[in-house]
């Protein structure tokens, strides 16, 4: 079986994360994923703190595994957020989209391991000092907020970069990218995009048949002019909003245009205003399948292909 550290320091059986996604990760789906032996992830996005408490709890009332939440550091309830996960003692905090330095403190001393995500080298070093227990590497080929980097060359550079374990995120629904990761340096990995088609995943039916359906250039990225470029499916949305991106409408109307979209792609699976986001490993992502077969398989494969590395050696 593929174990590593990370297996260890949080009492899991494989080194598999599945991503925070706001407005997607509830509690359901994190349980399902813990239950099915990697760690799964309650996303927080732009919830208010009682929602979130309300899906920790969902989760604590479908698994004795352990489980963590994802903080959303662009979410104005950040803070809130930030203390419920304290009080409710999960076993991990993932953050993303920003520096969580000023919440280090109140998450250790609740006994919560803290494993940012970061999409930089400088940010990996700072999150060691500030004494994180991990961090995830993550490439912009994942979904949602991206980085420069692509996972290829984030991935090396911070394992390089610190003694802490590194997880690699972006571009990863398989064993195979699974096991390019591992051997590269990687203690574990996170998948995102590959959960969409979890049956216990519950976007919108459209949601889920465009993620089954995509093909290779299926996503781009916008929202850069504003500073925060995301990843999503290539539909009519996307390609309005990076028109009007270029055009000369003020920064406020286009910010305006992007509110509620991630909730009328989730909820209502609404192809025209919806903004779908996904890796650009959506178009590796097959079939609907439990959550559990999902992190048995992609373990079971990237131990395959591991144990036959040797065959490249003469
Ligand atoms: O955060 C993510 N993925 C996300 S967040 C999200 S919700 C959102 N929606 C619209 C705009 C922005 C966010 C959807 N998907 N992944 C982790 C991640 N973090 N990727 C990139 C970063 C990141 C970027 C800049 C982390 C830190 C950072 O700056 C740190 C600093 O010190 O300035």
């Amino acid at each position: 079986m593929l174990k590593s550290v990370i297996c260890e320091m949080l009492g899991i059986r494989y080194p598999l994360f599945q991503g925070g996604m706001a407005w997607i990760a509830d509690g359901r789906l994190a349980a399902a994923v813990s239950n099915g032996g990697g760690l799964g992830i309650i996303g927080a996005g732009n919830a208010p703190a009682e929602v979130v408490r309300k899906e920790i709890r969902i989760a604590k009332s479908l698994t004795d595994q352990p489980f963590g939440v994802n903080i959303m550091l662009m979410s104005p309830f950040a803070d809130e957020v930030a203390q419920v996960a304290a009080e409710e003692q999960v076993a991990v905090v993932t953050t993303g989209a920003g520096n969580p330095g000023k919440y280090m403190e109140l998450w250790q001393k609740a006994g919560i391991k803290v494993i940012p995500v970061v999409a930089s080298v400088a940010l990996a070093k700072r999150m060691e000092r500030l004494g994180a227990a991990a961090v995830i590497a993550e490439g912009g080929e994942s979904g949602g907020h991206v980085g420069e980097l692509t996972t290829m060359v984030l991935l090396p550079q911070i394992c390089d970069a610190v003694s802490i374990p590194v997880l690699a995120a972006g571009g990863i629904a398989e064993g195979r990218a699974a096991a390019a990761a591992f051997l590269m340096g990687a203690s574990g990995v996170q998948l995102g995009t590959r959960f969409l088609s979890a049956e216990e995943c519950t976007i919108h039916p459209v949601y889920k048949e465009k993620i089954l359906k995509a093909t290779d250039l299926c996503t781009m990225v916008t929202g850069k002019r504003l500073g925060h470029p995301v990843r999503s499916l290539r539909t009519n949305f996307a390609k309005n909003y990076a028109k009007a991106e270029f055009s000369a409408m003020p920064d406020e109307e286009l910010e305006q245009l992007a509110v509620g979209a991630l909730r009328l792609a989730v909820q209502e699976g609404d192809s025209e205003n919806g903004c779908f986001l996904a890796g650009q490993c959506a178009a590796l992502v097959k079939k609907e399948e439990p959550a559990s077969e999902i992190v048995r398989s992609v373990m079971e494969e990237a131990e395959q292909i591991l144990k036959g590395a040797a065959k490249w050696v003469e």
